[in-house]
């Protein structure tokens, strides 16, 4: 028997277990746009007024982080600014940036990119070359959250939104209990506030949204995105496994992964954040030691900490005709 949506007479698409519904294509992608308008304001996480930056790679979460956002920017009153960031990785980021490029322009939307090997003068790949380290992702990483940070901060943006899922975040946070290294544990969190001038505030607006619905959610509304892996990006074991495990507890109880993640949220929110207040000698920015990490990893790669430059590069660029003045 077909089975008809909760709220129209159209054939249900798809059983949601953990909120017992059965939706139609257009409630589902209602449902999961009400899901991130609900989090971002029962977490506070934008105000009316706000200019919010989404880093957008080009993969499936972020493009549709990117579509929902800017559907639901209107109602609260928020602006909503796309930065994208060239890393320099052949095809991979070729496609990844026209892809981006698409979406902002069909959409409307105030985009920045920036482009490692114009902007800073080296790409990825280079930087692997020099370091020849194989904790390849780690770097980027350190290279991403640097960039993302500066931008926010020189556009004297409100917050950075990443598109980081509810299933990355359990999983991060089961991996950091399983290999002891809670370090990181308390920034996922759903929103970390930031710190004026030097770092700005934390945003993840798919902290209740999973994974497979954000697949979905590409699909039924007919986004593009990369379909190519980054050629660097390996499966990780551990991870895989929590996954799985993660999956099979969901199964048998709909709903539980939503539940460990308020859980965790409301625990760390209420401890309130770490007092990090140092600044990076060479850059100005936030740091957990005298040097931060991207000053520390230019440094050691170029012969000089290349922080202060990108962040004279970004507002160079924001003068320099962006229409976010
Ligand atoms: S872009 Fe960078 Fe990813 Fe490529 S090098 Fe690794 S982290 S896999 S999301
Ligand atoms: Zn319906
Ligand atoms: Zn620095």
């Amino acid at each position: 028997m077909i089975s008809r949506c909760r709220y129209c007479d159209k054939e249900a698409v798809i059983r949601i277990p953990y909120a017992k519904l059965s939706l139609c294509v257009d409630h589902f992608r209602g449902f999961i746009v009400s899901r991130v308008e609900d989090i971002i304001k029962r977490c506070k996480m934008v105000k009316q007024g706000d200019r919010v930056l989404l880093a957008v790679s080009g993969g499936k979460d972020s493009i549709a982080l990117a579509h929902i956002m800017n559907n639901i920017s209107d109602r609260i009153g928020f602006k909503l600014v796309i930065l994208h960031i060239d890393l320099g990785i052949g095809e991979y980021s070729k496609k990844s940036r026209e892809i981006v490029k698409n979406i902002c322009n069909k959409l409307n939307l105030d985009n920045i990119i920036i482009d490692l090997r114009q902007d800073l003068g080296f790409t990825l790949p280079d930087f692997i070359s020099r370091l020849r380290t194989r904790r390849i992702c780690s770097l980027c990483g350190i290279v991403k959250r640097y960039i993302m940070n500066a931008t926010a901060i020189e556009l004297k943006l409100d917050a950075i939104a990443t598109a980081h899922h509810a299933d990355d975040i359990l999983t991060y946070i089961v991996k950091n209990f399983v290999i002891q290294d809670y370090t990181y544990t308390r920034k996922l969190v759903p929103i970390t506030r930031g710190i004026p001038g030097i770092a700005a505030t934390k945003i993840k607006p798919f902290y209740e949204v999973y994974e497979k619905y954000i697949a979905l959610y590409t699909m039924y509304s007919k986004l593009e995105f990369i379909d190519i892996e980054c050629p660097y990006s390996k499966d990780n074991d551990l991870e895989t496994i929590i996954r799985r495990f993660i999956d099979d507890i969901e199964n048998k109880s709909p709903g539980i992964k939503i539940s460990m993640l308020r859980r965790f949220a409301n625990k760390y929110l209420q401890l309130g954040e770490e007092d990090i207040t140092k600044n990076c000698s060479f850059c100005g920015l936030v740091s957990q030691k005298d040097i931060c990490s991207f000053c520390k990893l230019t440094e050691k790669s170029f012969g000089k900490p290349l922080g202060i430059e990108l962040r004279n590069k970004i507002s160079e660029k924001f003068i320099l005709g962006n229409s976010l003045a």
